[in-house]
Formats: C-alpha cells, sequence, structure tokens
C-alpha cells in the first residue's frame, strides 16, 4: 500500500502545518485555552499521560491521526496480535503480547495455538523459582541459593537488570541478583568476588546461545564453579534461558534445567518470558505476574481503543510529529523514581535498536529520519547535568517525566520536593523567561542598568521546549508492566507509521563479524593485519602496550 511515507498527502500537509506552528509558543496557547491540558492528555486506570506541553494544536492531532490511518496502524495493530509474521525480514510473528495474554485467548503462529506452551514455562519458571526461594532446590552442598546470577547481554539482560532494580522494594530479603552482560572480565570477577560458590546460582540466559560474551561469561563462571565444587555441581548451579536446547546442551546444561522461549519473541521484547526468570526468583511469581496483569492491561487498551484516545499511539504520533515534522531529533527519558533509574537505558534499546533503520518494508532506503536518540536518568540527579541544555541549549529536546504519586520510601518532604521538582522542570521548559521577563526580573532585584544589560541574556530561557508527564499511583509491578508495554506499543507504531521492521537488529552484526577477524590479529605470532590504516596501527599500537 505505501510507496514512499514522505510523499503521502498526510505527510505533506503536516509538513506546511509544521511550517505555521514553528512559530508558535506553547506559553500562548496555554493563555489562550484553559482546557488545554484536560484535551491533550489521556488516562488509562490510574496512569495519566498528560502531552499538552507539547507544541500541537487540535488541528495537529487531526492531521497526524490522519497520517497513521494513512498508514494502517489500526490494521497492523490487529495483525502483530493475532500472529502474522509482521517481522518480514526474519519472517517471524511478534508476540510477545502472547507471553502476558492473561485471558488465555488462543493464539496462533502457524495455525499452532501458543498459548500451551507459554503456560507450559510460566508453570515450570513458578515451580522452578518457589523451590529456590523458598530452599526447595538447593545447592549441590545443601545450601539455600541466595546469590542469583543473570549471564545475558542486550534483551537477555537490561530487561531482568531494569525490572529487578525497579521492583526492589518487592525483593525477597535473602536473595541477591547480579547481572554479568559485558565481556570485559572486569563485569565477571567483580561480581564472583562477591560470591561463594555454594550459595550461586547462574542463570544463563541467551535467546540463540551463540552470543560471544555470554557464553565465555558462562564458560568462566562454570570453571569457577567446578574448581570449587567438582563438576558434578554443574546441574544445581546452572540454568539456561533459550530457543537453542541443542546448543544450550551442547553447553553443558541438561535440557531439563532450560527453560524455554520462541522466535516469536524477540530480545528486547523478551522480559515477559523465560528471560524473566530472575525477575521472578527475586520479586516471586505472583508478582511477576502481576507485572504481566499490568501489560495486558496496556495491551487491550492498545488493541480496543480507537486511535484518538490510545496511549501509545498518540505518544508515538507526538514522537513523529518532533522528530519529523519540527526537526527535534532527540528524546530524554527522565523518570523521578530511583527504582526506575535504569528506564532510561532499557528504552535505549527498545526505540534505537527497533527502529534506528534506514531500509523500508518496500526494500528502499527510506528519505526521511527515522529512530529518535533516546538517552536519560533518574531526576532529580540529570536536573544538575544534562538539564542545563535543555533549557539553554539551540535544539529543543522532547522529555518524557515519569513519576509516581507515591513513593515507596515517604522519608520526610523528600516525595513532595522531588513530585515540586519535575513539575517545575516541565513548566520550565515549556515557558521559559524571556530576555524581557529577565531584565525586568534583574531590575527589581536591584540590579543598575549595566549589570541587567550584561546579564539579561544569559539569565533568559527560550522555552517552547515540548514534553509528555506521565503519572502512575505508585511503581509496583502492575504499573512497571503497564509502562514498559506503553513503550514497546510506542515504538511499533512509529515503526509501522515510518514502514520499517522495528523487529529485526541486522545494525548489530557487522561490528560482531569484525571482532572476529581482528581477534586472531590480536595474537603475537599473528601473520598479517590487514584494515585500513587507522585501525592496523591502533592494533599494533596495543600489541605492544600489551606486551
Ligand atoms: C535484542 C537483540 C539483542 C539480543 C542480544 C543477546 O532485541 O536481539 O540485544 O538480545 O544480542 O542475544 P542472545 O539472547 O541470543 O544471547
Amino acid at each position: 500500500m505505501t510507496g514512499t511515507v514522505n510523499k503521502l498527502r498526510a505527510w505533506k500537509r503536516l509538513e506546511r502545518h509544521a511550517k505555521k506552528m514553528k512559530k508558535i509558543e506553547m506559553r500562548d496557547m496555554f493563555e489562550q485555552d484553559n482546557k488545554r491540558a484536560s484535551k491533550f492528555s489521556l488516562q488509562l486506570e490510574s496512569m495519566l499521560v498528560d502531552f499538552s506541553k507539547n507544541r500541537v494544536n487540535e488541528k495537529t492531532l487531526v492531521y497526524l491521526l490522519e497520517l497513521a490511518r494513512v498508514r494502517g496502524v489500526e490494521e497492523k495493530i490487529q495483525a502483530m496480535f493475532s500472529g502474522e509474521k509482521i517481522n518480514f525480514t526474519e519472517n517471524r510473528a511478534v508476540l510477545h503480547t502472547a507471553l502476558r495474554n492473561r485471558d488465555n485467548t488462543p493464539v496462533y503462529v502457524d495455525s499452532k495455538n501458543v498459548m500451551p506452551q507459554i503456560n507450559e514455562v510460566l508453570a515450570k519458571m513458578r515451580k522452578f523459582s518457589e523451590a529456590v526461594r523458598f530452599g526447595k532446590f538447593i545447592g549441590y552442598t545443601g545450601k539455600k541459593l541466595t546469590d542469583i546470577v543473570n549471564i545475558g547481554i542486550g534483551g537477555s539482560d537490561l530487561g531482568p537488570v531494569m525490572a529487578t532494580e525497579a521492583l526492589k522494594k518487592y525483593k525477597a530479603k535473602d536473595i541477591n541478583t547480579y547481572f554479568i552482560s559485558n565481556i570485559d572480565g572486569t563485569a565477571c570477577a567483580e561480581v564472583l568476588n562477591k560470591l561463594n560458590p555454594e550459595t550461586t546460582l547462574f542463570i544463563v540466559a541467551s535467546k540463540t546461545f551463540t552470543t560471544i560474551e555470554t557464553l565465555t561469561n558462562a564458560k568462566t563462571c562454570r570453571k569457577w564453579l567446578v574448581d570449587a565444587l567438582g563438576e558434578h555441581a554443574v546441574a544445581k548451579h546452572f540454568v539456561a534461558l533459550s530457543t537453542n536446547a541443542a546448543k544450550v546442551k551442547e553447553f553443558g546444561i541438561d535440557t531439563e534445567n532450560m527453560f524455554e522461549f520462541w522466535d516469536f519473541v524477540g530480545g528486547r521484547y523478551s522480559m515477559w518470558s523465560a528471560i524473566g526468570l530472575s525477575i521472578a526468583i527475586a520479586v516471586g511469581m505472583d508478582n511477576f505476574e502481576k507485572m504481566l496483569e499490568g501489560a495486558h492491561t496496556m495491551d487491550l487498551h492498545f488493541r480496543h481503543t480507537d486511535l484518538a484516545h490510545n496511549i501509545p499511539v498518540m505518544l508515538a504520533l507526538i514522537g513523529i510529529w518532533n522528530n519529523n515534522f519540527l526537526g527535534l531529533r532527540s528524546q530524554a527519558i527522565v523518570p523521578y523514581d530511583q527504582y526506575l533509574r535504569l528506564l532510561p537505558a532499557y528504552l535505549q534499546q527498545l526505540e534505537m535498536e527497533s527502529n534506528g533503520k534506514f531500509v523500508s518494508a518496500d526494500n528502499e532506503f527510506v528519505k526521511y529520519d527515522t529512530g529518535n536518540v533516546i538517552f536519560g536518568g533518574a531526576g532529580t540527579d540529570v536536573q544538575h547535568s544534562f538539564f542545563q541544555m535543555l533549557h539553554q541549549g539551540t535544539t529543543p529536546i522532547p522529555v518524557d517525566f515519569i513519576i509516581p504519586a507515591i513513593s515507596h520510601n515517604e522519608i520526610g518532604d523528600h516525595h513532595e520536593i522531588l513530585i515540586a521538582n519535575v513539575l517545575a522542570q516541565a513548566e520550565a521548559l515549556m515557558k521559559g523567561k524571556t530576555v524581557k521577563e529577565t531584565a525586568e526580573e534583574l531590575a527589581k532585584a536591584g540590579k543598575d542598568k549595566e549589570a541587567v544589560d550584561a546579564l539579561k541574556k544569559y539569565k533568559s530561557f527560550p522555552g517552547n521546549n515540548p514534553s509528555n508527564t506521565i503519572i502512575c499511583k505508585k511503581i509496583d509491578p502492575y504499573t512497571l508492566g503497564m509502562l514498559v508495554a506503553m513503550y514497546e506499543h510506542k515504538v511499533f507504531v512509529q515503526g509501522v507509521i515510518w514502514n520499517i521492521n522495528s523487529f529485526d537488529q541486522f545494525g548489530v552484526e557487522l561490528g560482531k563479524k569484525m571482532a572476529l577477524d581482528i581477534l586472531p590479529e590480536l595474537q603475537e605470532n599473528a601473520s598479517s593485519i590487514n584494515h585500513d590504516s587507522s585501525t592496523a596501527a591502533l592494533i599494533r599500537y596495543i600489541k605492544n602496550l600489551r606486551k
């Protein structure tokens, strides 16, 4: 159906509209319309998404929704949920939604209902996580397994590490979780230094079970365990999460101790699957299932709500507007909740690996920008670092502010101060402070004319910087599920509009392959070094330093 997306009438209309909107100040729109906040916000249960602090008016939304319709967003949503092979470059269905399909309605892939196998693995996860938590599955020497080490990288790491941190308050007191992802030996060494092999359970998480980082780290950990407790201890201290039973076996883990998932689960969409085992052990399977329920609530909302009232769709459209029509290519994610401090890193992979693509579904190089540059960190920490650029840089940077109304740690007035900060930041970024206002303020504070003239520009704020504010009641497992699913669907809708495949990741392959070529060249006796002059010189320089 598509042709080139930026040639569509709906796209062209938005381009024309953007020329006018670029001249409009948000602060004026707020002054002119006191219903703006309610017009430009949506709610699902207790979650409120306020996108009124964006450079949009009612027309903008009408035009964006038209773009979504002509790009077939409604049809594509149904196609994803019903198991169509929308990952067209790999010919795979995309069914992370089936993993949290708590209604258990059948979902078919190649005419086979996948729900029974999903339920079977969930039951196995419950049995195992409870056995570990309650000391029934114990270590080789009879001790309780209290130190859980997830060995995985990318999608097999970022979800579990983010979610166990986000749900730390729900963690069993006697369970500690550790994550080894980086091939850097330091990652392994620093974790192993803290551990006792008798109480350690290693979870080797790898969809393909071929990832060099994970297998190297797993081998090192295996040797560490075998050196301490002997070969027979492996079965009591190692489990695997994978789609590849043959490779798991080859590595030396009994497939009895393997938790399966499937090709229809993408790596960065896999924390709802067996990849979440470390989460389930840490916070308990009931809480893990609550997380699935929260995601399912968002799935139902996304699947059944019309585009104009659909939270992920609206967030996606606002993102497209900012990126493609206002030219704002960055997106900061700033949770005001210490437990969500790893969410920006998680969303960085979700968004940039999914939508950092340059070839369209029509097998053409795209002629418009796709994925945004995602970065962020926990508020208020980042207010004291990169926020300077948000407030006074030369290009606006849209922000997603995320804040729970209630903290898990209501100490004194900490949380009120935190809330005051997030709301003030969003307001300040929207309103700014003109040079004239700044001059008046300085004069009022007693500065003479010379001092006012010297400072008024430096101390002014351009404002008009877009932001969304997402408010939840509390970051519990259910809410975390809703939040993550909301972003997953936002990313999906953007991919549909940009006409790209959000579910492959060929971009990470080239460097991996070239690393394998360089590896033998780092050896002392390497016969030749065949690279550009920079790479070759760098190899020689490093080799020299390592002598
Ligand atoms: C995610 C990517 C990628 C993947 C890692 C680990 O969507 O596919 O981040 O998760 O490369 O892969 P394995 O799980 O196969 O080890």
